[in-house]
């Protein structure tokens, strides 16, 4: 028994001296639970090769202290910090051991790839302060067992896909500042319980599905100085309490359905600078005691049903940015504030009915950029002050009771984008300065007084998409230089003037515009046969003039309806007028010419229905007969060509185009590419147009007749950033296609070249990228079928004189690889496609996104950006960071500074753009949106200098931050 004892207390003792003598596992590997959880961990996650390297037990002395982002205590003996943002990290957090890090105070992946629900387990990390998972896929409910986390200070949880109530257990959280869980799909109300939240600063939960109304409680959070509950569907009137936070600096509840009045107490928040409660039910007038909110920069209040006067002092702080109103029923005058408020950036007031003198309302803003005061009661004439508005690019005051005449001192806004003056009573002349305004894209003087002639310094404006001087009194005749309004494309309206003289040729020379109207003038003469040029037109209108003849060889006039030529003399052809009587000795011109001329849309359809069955033989014979003869029977050929070649004001034939190219010689070839050569070709008409001739291989794609719809409905595309594509002919020995010629070739070319590139400055950089762009955005979501170009490159943009840019090939790479299933191979460009082309067959939108996106930092660069692009789109972690400042194209002057702020916009979309992920790139409308009002991204930008690639990838993050239309 003693013995027993014995052998008890020497055992004990043995293991007693064994458990000190023994070297303790923990002071050789320190934190080795941590580091093993840490590895299984990232061996769970599919995409984690970044952290291979340096998370290892082969640096065992350190591991996991040393780690890459893995931080311990001072003495390294707990693990508080895990902070691996941006690492493109795909997986979830099932095989994350929360239990292993009692000591983690600090977790942070944000803007990487997790999936899957939040664990309850996340509730044993009883010291975390500070905890990001925003920007990545997580979804399911917020676990309970959060309200453990007795020492969060911060919750980023934004831009995830959570679901759920937010937990009442969330008022336990008593040591919260920051709770952001915007960009989420949480359903339920808000909680009473945040009010317990009592030193809570910032609290978002914008963009959301909560229902409900806002708790009064929310009026205990004293400390609270940023409020966001936009964008959700929140009910019942803003509670009186809100009206407290004394300490509110951003107060956004736009986009909801709440009603009621804005309350005197609004007059508390004296620290205001962002007010957004637009898209609301909001009614009655504004109390006085807004007044005392003297600091706002930001006064949304734009779709409500607000009425009474604007607030008198809006900017008497003198810090109001942006200023809207619109969709109200305001009325009274401008307020006085304004008249003096030099921080104005942009104004919208519109929809309103607001009255009083225009003249006297407004001073001069050195940093207005847009005007909007249209649909009011607003009287006065346009003070010449608007000159002083160097930076204005929209104005509009469009109806209103504007009198007077236009300031002449208008030529003074050189930035002038768009001007609206439409349905006033303006009176004088346009003046002559207006030819100075280069960017000018929009003028509408529409239904005015507007007398005297139409200058002709307006055919300066080469970018001009819209024109519209109806409906007024003008006079004299229709200027021939309007005829140079090389980007003409929306609208050209001069009707209701009182116009005088012949339609002049130069007017043919449109052949971009969509919509004519010279109605009710006093035309004289025929029209034009030059006309026939306008190749774009879908709508004409030259009733109620005295025009007299033929219409001119173009569909849009011979399928015009008969109302478009009524109240004229006698015109006559075409479907609906009368047909014309055959000048005298037309007979024995050539029948040729006469056969060409005069398709009808009725002959159009024959020639539709015998192509498909007999094109191909047709085609052959002729070849043949011309192998045979050595020349051609013109007769039969003529008859012939209706069929090869679609579309073109029935003159473009495929014998011209033989003619020629004296055979498809080489010395006609501009450019060659994979699948043929592109000739230069003067036809007879001296036009001159872009012949791609496929190679023998690539021959017989063009005959499906599947893509002969395609090809069809490629022609009728109009826009003045995309190449257009006038017909097609195919036969067995030779097939090509017909495209508009684009004077100054490929951007390939151009930037490979230093002194064609040198010309390229800046702001020619920036406009072909917003080019670029346009033209996708339009066929991805403008165009009646969607059409994804799949091989964009610097090799199909081609520039106008102007430098404007123009893509081409759209839908060609498909044309050439109809069978889907090998596509990758032929369509697309080495260094271009994009990634996941290597693993899916499917394209879509994103995979042009992608190849735009390296277009556009080809640009900035000058060159292909090559390495730069692996090391953005792979993100391997390096530690050198290149400068973007640093890889800017060198042959040209670094970018002043309102040139640095759109190369960064650039710089920033084509990041995004290039986003492995396709789904996470943005759409070409949102890009080309961007790109146009680049100021709405403005704050987001560090100084160009400054930026790096670590700041690029981060802005991806940023991306869903921006204001929505
Ligand atoms: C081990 O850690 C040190 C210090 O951080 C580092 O310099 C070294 O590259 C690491 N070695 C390995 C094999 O990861
Ligand atoms: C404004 O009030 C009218 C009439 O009460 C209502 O029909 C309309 O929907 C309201 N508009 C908004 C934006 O609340
Ligand atoms: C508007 O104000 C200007 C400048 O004070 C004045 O000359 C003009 O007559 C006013 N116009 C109207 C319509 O009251
Ligand atoms: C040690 C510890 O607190 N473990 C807990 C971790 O979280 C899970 C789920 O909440 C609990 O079941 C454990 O008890």
């Amino acid at each position: 028994m003693a013995s027993t004892m014995r052998r008890e207390l020497l055992l004990q003792l043995l293991f007693f001296l064994l458990s000190i003598c023994s070297p303790r596992k923990t002071a050789a590997q320190p934190l080795k639970a941590e580091a093993e959880a840490l590895l299984k961990w990232r061996d769970s996650l599919q995409a984690a090769h970044v952290l291979n390297s340096s998370w290892s037990f082969l640096n065992s002395s350190y591991a996991p202290c040393h780690w890459d982002g893995i931080a311990c205590s001072g003495d390294n003996t707990s693990l508080v910090k895990i902070s691996l943002q941006n690492q493109d990290l795909r997986g979830t957090l099932d095989h994350f051991d929360f239990a292993a890090f009692p000591s983690l105070a600090y977790l942070d992946l944000r803007g990487n790839n997790f999936y899957g629900s939040i664990p309850d387990g996340i509730g044993n990390l009883s010291k975390l302060s500070f905890l990001d998972l925003s920007v990545n896929q997580f979804s399911g409910s917020l676990p309970e067992s959060m309200a453990n986390l007795k020492n969060l200070v911060s919750i980023d949880m934004s831009f995830n896909s959570l679901t759920g109530p937010l937990p009442t257990s969330i008022g336990q959280l008593s040591s919260l500042v920051n709770l952001l869980i915007r960009d989420n799909h949480l359903t339920g109300t808000i909680p009473q319980t945040v009010g317990e939240l009592t030193i809570l600063n910032f609290l978002d939960l914008d963009t959301n599905s909560l229902t409900g109304s806002i708790p009064t409680q929310i009026g205990n959070l004293s400390n609270l100085h940023s409020l966001f509950l936009g964008f959700n569907f929140l009910t019942g009137t803003i509670p009186p309490e809100l009206w407290k936070l004394n300490k509110l600096i951003q107060l956004d509840l736009q986009s909801n359905v709440l009603p009621g009045s804005i309350p005197p107490s609004i007059g508390n928040l004296s620290g205001l600078y962002y007010l957004n409660l637009s898209n609301n039910s909001l009614f009655g007038t504004l109390p006085p005691q807004m007044n005392n909110v003297t600091g706002l920069g930001w006064l949304l209040l734009s779709v409500n049903n607000l009425s009474g006067s604007l607030p008198s002092e809006v900017c008497k702080g003198g810090k109001l940015v942006k200023f809207s109103a619109y969709n109200n029923h305001f009325t009274g005058s401008i307020p006085e504030s304004l008249r003096n408020c030099t921080s104005l950036h942009k104004l919208t007031l519109s929809r309103n009915q607001l009255s009083g003198n225009i003249s006297e309302a407004f001073g001069s803003y050195p940093i207005l950029s847009r005007i909007c005061m249209s649909n009011n009661q607003l009287m006065g004439e346009l003070s010449p002050n608007w000159s002083r508005c160097r930076n204005l690019q929209y104005m509009d005051f469009s109806n209103n009771h504007v009198t007077g005449k236009i300031p002449s001192s208008i030529s003074q806004m050189p930035k002038l984008v768009e001007i609206h003056i439409s349905t006033n009573y303006i009176t004088g002349e346009i003046p002559r300065g207006i030819g100075e305004l280069s960017f000018l894209l929009k003028i509408d003087m529409s239904n005015n007084h507007i007398s005297g002639g139409i200058p002709s310094e307006i055919g300066m404006l080469k970018n001009l998409l819209q024109l519209d001087l109806s409906s007024n009194n003008l006079s004299g005749p229709i200027p021939e230089e309007l005829g140079n309004l090389a980007g003409l494309s929306m609208l050209l309206d001069l009707s209701r003037n009182m116009l005088t003289g012949s339609i002049p040729d130069q007017l043919g020379k449109l052949n971009h515009l969509a919509k004519l109207n010279l109605s009710h003038n006093k035309l004289i003469g025929t029209i034009p046969s030059s006309l026939a040029g306008m190749v774009s037109l879908t709508s004409v209108d030259l009733s109620f003039n005295s025009l007299t003849g033929p219409l001119p060889k173009n569909p849009a006039f011979q399928n015009a309806s008969a109302q478009s030529f009524t109240g004229n003399l006698d015109l006559c052809g075409g479907v609906n007028l009368q047909p014309c009587k055959p000048p005298e000795g037309a007979k024995s011109q050539k029948k040729s010419r006469t056969l060409a001329a005069i398709i009808t849309p009725v002959s159009a359809v024959l020639v539709l229905l015998f192509l498909v069955i007999g094109s191909f033989t047709v085609c052959q014979k002729v070849t043949q007969r011309r192998q045979d003869k050595g020349s051609i029977n013109f007769e039969t050929y003529h008859g012939n060509d209706l069929f090869s070649v679609w579309n073109y004001d029935g003159r473009l034939a495929y014998e011209d185009i033989v003619n020629a190219t004296k055979n498809f010689s080489d010395e006609y070839i501009v450019g060659t590419g994979a699948h043929g050569s592109v000739y230069k070709v003067e036809l007879p008409t001296s036009q001159i147009v872009a012949v791609k001739k496929f190679n023998q291989m690539d021959n017989d794609v063009l005959t499906d007749s599947g893509f002969r719809n395609e090809i069809k409905t490629l022609t009728e595309v109009r826009h003045r950033n995309i190449v257009k594509l006038y017909g097609s002919c195919k036969h067995p020995q030779c097939s090509f296609l017909v495209y508009e010629y684009v004077e100054r070739g490929c951007l390939a070319k151009i930037l490979s070249n230093n002194e064609e590139a040198k010309r390229l400055d800046w702001e020619k950089r920036v406009n072909i990228v917003n080019g670029v762009a346009n033209a996708l955005s339009y066929m991805h979501h403008d165009h009646s079928i969607p059409i994804i170009h799949r091989d964009i490159s610097s090799k199909n943009i081609l520039l106008h004189p102007d430098f404007d840019a123009c893509v081409s090939d759209f839908g060609t790479a498909r044309l050439l690889n109809p069978d889907s299933s090998n596509w990758t191979g032929l369509a697309g460009t080495q260094g271009y496609m994009a990634p996941e082309l290597a693993y899916t067959m499917r394209v879509t939108e994103k995979c042009d996104v992608y190849s735009f996106g390296v277009v556009a930092l080809e640009i900035l660069m000058g060159r292909h950006p090559g390495e730069l692009l692996s090391s953005l789109v792979i993100l391997t972690k390096q530690k050198l960071d290149v400068k973007l400042w640093d890889v800017l194209d060198q042959r040209i002057p670094a970018p002043g500074d309102q040139e640095a702020e759109m190369v960064a916009a650039v710089a920033k979309l084509a990041v995004m753009c290039i986003d492995m992920k396709p789904e996470s790139r943005p759409t070409m409308r949102s890009v080309s949106l961007h790109l146009s009002s680049p100021g709405r991204t403005h704050h987001l930008f560090k100084a160009l200098k400054t930026i790096t690639q670590t700041d690029m990838k981060n802005w991806s993050a940023y991306w869903h931050h921006q204001p929505r239309k």
